[in-house]
């Protein structure tokens, strides 16, 4: 006998019936499915189409994030890592202090340097170019995803060059993906709080929608749980999907969690487990073209993204080795988790581990060397 799950909200029942059918959802589904409080439902349905997609695999990868400077023009409310040119306590590092940083925490043999920095007003198109030579000359077989699509619009426009040419230049530098952040929520009525002197969402869209044009891959975010409404959130991610059927250049979204400490906004409230986990099941549910959905143990905790993998989630991204964006905003959690931490984490909620490459290719390992499968 099969048993039919039961819904504490029967709203979810026309829901399940589409999942089931494989019927994409629409907006008035997206902002139901945020509103019930039916967790378990809705975890059940995210789920659903998780292992439809993935069987048991979390994918997870042995990472090391770059930070090169936290100077940055924008000082967006949000944030908490971005400090003004003058601030005693802003850094700027030198290439070779990038290039050194990249070496520390290698004995794992990192697959992959994660890189973002802030919008320094000195640094040019030029000085992020020669950063990536020295990696790919130092790192040969690290894939380097580097720069969000607010950073690249800022080169543009600092250098007076279309974003079609910075992305063309950085690739030919090394630059071998771009990471999803900078997204945060596309509604003009929240950047303007948020965020106002950031790239708007159109533009963001517009820097994707070119690089996926040249071939470069990227990923995707989502920041939730501050001044945002469930509407908000669903426009979002609804847009993200209409550019995913365009272009398919998006490999993985990663929900994030707004983290307030430390910035102007640091009279909101933390999000809670509930609202993490809601977050990952419906981006499951709603981003039916987009293959991968990240929990960031940095963001939500290794507990909460462990639990998540039972939610929708599908990768619990990597070694991290160094974290200074969510730490700078009040992250209590590690900086780093060993590749055994990992797969404790994941073979522990029952799903099978993979190590995969920036773009999904599984990695076989000796002690201190990787082979990219296939
Ligand atoms: O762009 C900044 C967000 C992003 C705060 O592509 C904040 O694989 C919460 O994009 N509270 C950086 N969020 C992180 C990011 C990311 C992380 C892991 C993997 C990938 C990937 C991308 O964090 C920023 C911004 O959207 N952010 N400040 C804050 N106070």
């Amino acid at each position: 006998m099969k048993l039919e799950p039961y819904f504490e909200d029967r709203r979810l029942e026309p829901i399940r019936d589409k999942v089931v059918r494989g019927v994409r959802l629409d907006f008035d589904d997206g902002v139901m499915l945020y509103r019930t409080h039916d967790l378990l439902g809705l975890g059940y349905l995210a789920n659903l189409v998780r292992e439809r997609l993935h069987g048991s695999v979390t994918y997870f990868n042995v990472n090391r994030h770059i930070n090169p400077t936290d100077v940055c023009v924008a000082s967006c409310r949000l944030c908490a890592f971005g400090k003004r040119i003058r601030d005693p306590r802003a850094y700027t590092m030198s290439l070779e202090q990038v290039w050194e940083a990249a070496g520390r925490g290698y004995e794992e043999a990192a697959t992959e340097f994660h890189i973002v920095g802030g919008l320094h007003p000195e640094l040019t198109l030029d000085w992020y170019c020669e950063m990536l030579r020295g990696l790919k000359a130092r790192f040969p077989e690290v894939h380097l995803k580097a720069f969000t699509m607010v950073e690249v619009a800022y080169l543009a426009r600092r250098e007076k060059i279309p974003v079609r040419e910075v992305l063309l230049r950085l690739r030919e530098a090394g630059m071998d993906s771009m990471p999803g952040g900078g997204a945060e929520i596309f509604s003009e009525r929240v950047r303007r709080i948020i965020c106002d002197h950031k790239i708007d969402g159109e533009e963001w869209l517009e820097v994707a929608r070119t690089a996926h044009q040249l071939g470069i891959r990227s990923n995707c975010t989502m920041l939730y749980g501050h001044i945002e409404t469930e509407e908000d959130r669903v426009d979002h991610l609804l847009r993200l999907r209409a550019l995913q059927d365009e272009t398919g250049g998006f490999v993985t979204f990663i929900p994030l969690a707004f983290h307030p400490d430390n910035t102007a906004l640091r009279h909101l409230p933390k999000t809670t487990g509930f609202a993490d986990l809601k977050n990952v099941a419906v981006s499951r549910l709603l981003l039916d073209n987009i293959p991968h959905i990240k929990a960031y143990w940095v963001m939500m905790t290794p507990r909460i993204a462990q639990v998540a993998q039972r939610f929708g989630a599908d990768d619990i991204d990597g070694t991290i080795v160094e974290e200074r964006i969510y730490h700078d905003a009040g992250a209590t959690t590690r900086q780093a988790l060993r590749r055994s931490e990992l797969l404790e984490l994941i073979r522990k909620a029952g799903r099978q581990p993979v190590e995969r490459d920036t773009l999904y290719r599984p990695v076989a390992r000796t002690e201190t060397t990787f082979t990219v499968l296939i």
